[in-house]
Order: C-alpha cells, then structure tokens, then sequence
C-alpha cells in the first residue's frame, strides 16, 4: 500500500502522507517521498506541495518511535532516513511548499522546515519533543532552526517540548503565512501557480545558492568533536532507553539525568 499520494496539477506535484494514523516518518515512508521526490523533477514539475490529507487532526507524529535505534547508537546520523529525505528535500531542484494541517511533532518538524515555504492552518501546532523521549534532536536540525528563528524562541520549543502554535511560528517569521484552514489549500494552490509560472532556471539556482550560502557555517574539528561527545552523552544513556521504553509502554517517562 503507498505511503504518499501523489497527483500533479498545473506543473504543482502533490505529494500526501498517508501514513495512518498519525504519519509517523516510518524508514517506508520517508524512502517512498524520497523516491516520488526522485521521480519527478523540473521542468515538467515546477513546484512541489507536501501535505497530510484533508482534515489531518496531525500532520505527522515524527520520527517513528519503533524504529528508532535502542543499541547506543547516533538516532539522526548522515545517512539515516530523515537526514537523507531532509536533503532530498533541500537539493530538490524546485520550490518545495510545506502546507501543514494538523498537528506537527518532533522530525516532522525538521520535514517541514526543510521545505522552502510553509503555509498552515490556524489550528496547526508545532512540538519539538526530544526532550519528553530522552532523544538528542539531530544537529543539521538545530542548525536549520538556527537560521530561521531567534535563540529564546528555539530553547522554549526544544526545553518545553510542547505544542506552540502556527501563528506564534509565523510571528518569528518561521511559517510564512497562517490562514483559516478552510483557506489554506485554495491559499497554497494560489502561490504554487505563481511560482510555477517564473523562471524554473532561476528558481534552481537561487536555491541552490541560498542553500549553500546558508550552510556557510566554519566548524572546527574541536567543535564538530565536542558536539558528537555531548549527542553521544545522550544516546548512550539511561534516559534515551527509558524516553523509548516509556513511550512504547504509553507511560510518562522517569528520568535521571544519565
Ligand atoms: O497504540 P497504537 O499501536 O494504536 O499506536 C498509537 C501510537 O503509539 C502511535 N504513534 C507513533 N508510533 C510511532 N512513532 C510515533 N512518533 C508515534 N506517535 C504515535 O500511533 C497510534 C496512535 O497514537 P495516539 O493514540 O497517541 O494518538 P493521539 O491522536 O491520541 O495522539 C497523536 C499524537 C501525535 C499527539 C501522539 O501520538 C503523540 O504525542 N505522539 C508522539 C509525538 C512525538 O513526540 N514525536 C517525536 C518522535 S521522535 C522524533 O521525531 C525525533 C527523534 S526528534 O525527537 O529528535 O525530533
């Protein structure tokens, strides 16, 4: 059975998770939008939209919970399949639009952030919630957040670990436009013409460019090496079994801080 709806319209590829019931960003499914990302390119595509299914109470649920690795290894590394779908999505040679409804937790989070433009309804939340499963949120992801919102705001989401509202987003300039979620497809459909009818040479390009230009960041190796140390803290402990185990048992988690 697919995992992803996939029609195009007007040069606009559609691409729907249907994943029931919560979408969670199963290796299938992320490997399915890879692989339809991989299939349809410019220029008979000109845009592409990612959504749940109308009416979607969530958009996704994250990163499934089931297959993350419990044998004290890095969850979110280069090659894992969120990372590799993250950089399909941000190479993809295209404007991508995320039009979220529905509620957004965790790595699905980090999808849609790594689309060029996010469009939501406003009864969208967004939770970034590491820090309720013991799991350390994955580096490109802090450093995508980084660069779209200010510190205060990203240290409430990960600390927190709550839901926070689309409008919120919006106002810290990370979702580009709330509207009534009645509105939100005739919205998105609306924009994605327009795009689709520019330059796609132009739109390739400068997106390649914003995306390289916007990973300009110099890490020493000290730096790089440090960071590993602190994830490798996190993974190899008590509290990312006991975030795991707790969740699968459907019970708050305990924990200790090792
Ligand atoms: O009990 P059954 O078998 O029906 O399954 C339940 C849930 O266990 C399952 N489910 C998930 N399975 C795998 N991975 C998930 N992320 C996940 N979320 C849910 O789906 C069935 C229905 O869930 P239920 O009963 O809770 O539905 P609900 O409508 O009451 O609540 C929907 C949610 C999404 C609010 C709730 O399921 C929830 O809070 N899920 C966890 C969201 C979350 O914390 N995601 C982060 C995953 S970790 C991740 O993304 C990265 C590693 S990171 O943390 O770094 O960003």
């Amino acid at each position: 059975m697919s995992l992803i709806e996939f029609e195009v319209r007007d040069a606009v590829a559609w691409m729907t998770l249907a994943s029931p019931p919560v979408n969670a960003l199963s290796t299938a499914l992320m490997d399915e939008l890879s692989a339809v990302l991989a299939e349809h390119r410019p220029p008979e595509i000109r845009v592409v939209v990612i959504r749940a299914a109308s009416g979607a109470r969530v958009f996704s649920a994250g990163h499934d919970v089931r297959e993350l690795p419990t044998n004290g290894r890095d969850p979110l590394t280069y090659n894992d399949p969120l990372r590799t779908l993250v950089r399909n999505v941000e190479t993809y040679p295209a404007p991508v639009i995320a039009m979220v409804e529905g509620s957004v937790w965790g790595g699905a989070c980090e999808l849609v952030l790594s689309c060029d433009l996010v469009f939501a309804g406003d009864t969208t939340t967004f939770a970034l919630t590491p820090a309720r499963l013991g799991v350390p949120y994955n580096l490109s992801g802090t450093l995508n957040l980084l660069k779209v919102a200010d510190m205060h705001f990203i240290k409430e989401m990960l600390f927190a670990a709550r839901p926070v509202s689309a409008t919120r987003l919006e106002s810290c300039g990370v979702v580009n436009a709330v509207v009534p979620v009645d509105r939100l497809e005739q919205t998105t459909t609306s924009l994605a013409a327009d795009i689709a009818s520019a330059s796609p040479l132009v739109h390739r390009i400068m997106k390649e460019e914003l995306r390289v230009l916007s990973n300009a960041h110099p890490l020493t190796p000290e730096a790089y090496e440090r960071i590993q140390a602190l994830r490798r803290e996190v993974y190899d402990s008590d509290d990312y079994q006991e975030g795991i185990r707790a969740f699968l048992e459907k019970r708050r988690p305990v924990f200790h801080g090792s």
